[in-house]
């Protein structure tokens, strides 16, 4: 079991803190200060790995390495990007990390209509609502986001981006989904030799609404989007993350299905393990405690697919609430989290227990 840590000064959550939460071995973390495009050095990987040795964790994956925008859009500066997107890999490789989370999401990373609905407990809860996105622009949106996020933001909305952002929808302009996919191919051609030669897992995260958003393309957020990528280059290197709050927020989804399906072609790459609650129509949600009774997806089916399909993979529990007054990044408290981690633990002994009975 692992938790995601943003770094010292960028995280509301300590290392200290997360090493007393029962059953968490290691964090996921990145370089957040390192902009999509730049290589990664050896050193300060192993900077940033000793200062969690230093606290008595493990530094077990990378989340994410940002792909830059220009290889995404297929411009003739991507080559020069994956040059140096493999030596951040070579980087993390030699530090002995073999797992990198990342996406391939145009121009957003995960999104939200709201960072603190209030629930009725009086917890808040991220949301999203389709017909707020469907209504207004990414500027409009950047507003929203600048209001209510309490000085955290969501990755991919970083208000210095803002500038950028209505350019980059011009640039997406001619890139339909067949093209996004052949640029990704291109891409995992690029990289997955170097992960294969230095040890490194690939995992991409879903798309996150499982589903296109600002008419901007979007291939990976279902079954048969995940088949077609993990063909695009076959190798063990070339993995997914299931991340089933993203991936559940399409009720079309059958999640433990989905995890049996990639555990068992040895495709997962790390699991992220969160429940979502539909509001009504398909395209609203919030997100939920972990408690299966809390929203609509079955922990016990998840947990149980992964113990029988993908056991060795690392767990994390993504977002949580927010709740007893908790200050802190959207999504990424510590004790809603470590709630879900404490509640994950149960399943995973309970599912192990008996599997050894027979
Ligand atoms: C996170 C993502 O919110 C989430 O579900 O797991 O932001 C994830 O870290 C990125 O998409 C990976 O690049
Ligand atoms: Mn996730």
């Amino acid at each position: 079991m692992t938790l995601r840590w943003y770094g010292e000064g960028n995280d509301s959550v300590t290392l200290e803190q997360i090493r007393q939460i029962p059953g968490v071995a290691g964090v996921i973390t990145a370089l957040h200060d390192i902009p999509a495009g730049e290589a990664w050095t050896y050193e300060d990987v192993m900077k940033r790995k000793q200062e969690v040795e230093a606290k008595g964790l493990k530094l077990c994956g990378v989340e994410s390495i940002n792909v830059h925008e220009d290889i995404k859009i297929g411009l003739p500066t991507r080559d020069k990007l994956i040059e140096d997107y493999c030596k951040s890999l070579e980087a993390v490789g030699k530090a002995g990390i073999h797992l990198v989370c990342y996406n391939f999401m145009p121009v957003f990373d995960w999104t939200r209509t709201d960072l603190a609905m209030p629930l009725e407990d009086g917890s808040t809860a991220l949301a999203y609502d389709s017909s707020i996105i469907d209504g207004i622009d990414a500027s409009e949106m950047f507003d929203r986001i600048e209001k209510a996020s309490g000085g955290f933001v969501m990755p991919g909305w970083e208000p210095n981006r803002r500038d950028e952002i209505m350019d980059l929808f011009d640039k997406y302009k001619d890139v339909t989904a067949d093209k996004l996919r052949e640029n990704f191919k291109y891409f995992l051609d690029g990289i997955i030799p170097t992960c294969e030669e230095v040890g490194v897992k690939m995992a991409c995260h879903p798309d996150d609404p499982g589903w296109p958003i600002f008419g901007l393309p979007r291939i990976t957020h279902d079954q048969a989007g995940f088949d077609r990528m993990v063909k695009l280059h076959d190798s063990p290197c070339n993995t997914l993350c299931l991340c089933t709050g993203s991936l559940g927020s399409n009720v079309q989804n059958d999640i433990p299905a989905m995890v049996r399906h990639f555990g068992e072609m040895n495709r997962i790459g790390c699991l992220h393990v969160r429940n979502i609650k539909h509001l009504g129509s398909d395209r609203r949600f919030r997100e939920s405690s972990h408690l299966s009774s809390d929203g609509d997806l079955d922990m016990y089916e998840i947990m149980k697919a992964a113990y029988e399909t993908c056991p060795d993979t690392y767990i994390r529990p993504d977002h949580g609430r927010m709740i007893w007054d908790e200050i802190g990044r959207p999504g990424y408290g510590l004790y809603d989290r470590a709630l879900g981690i404490a509640y994950l633990n149960g399943l995973w002994e309970a599912i192990d227990k008996n599997a050894k009975r027979g």
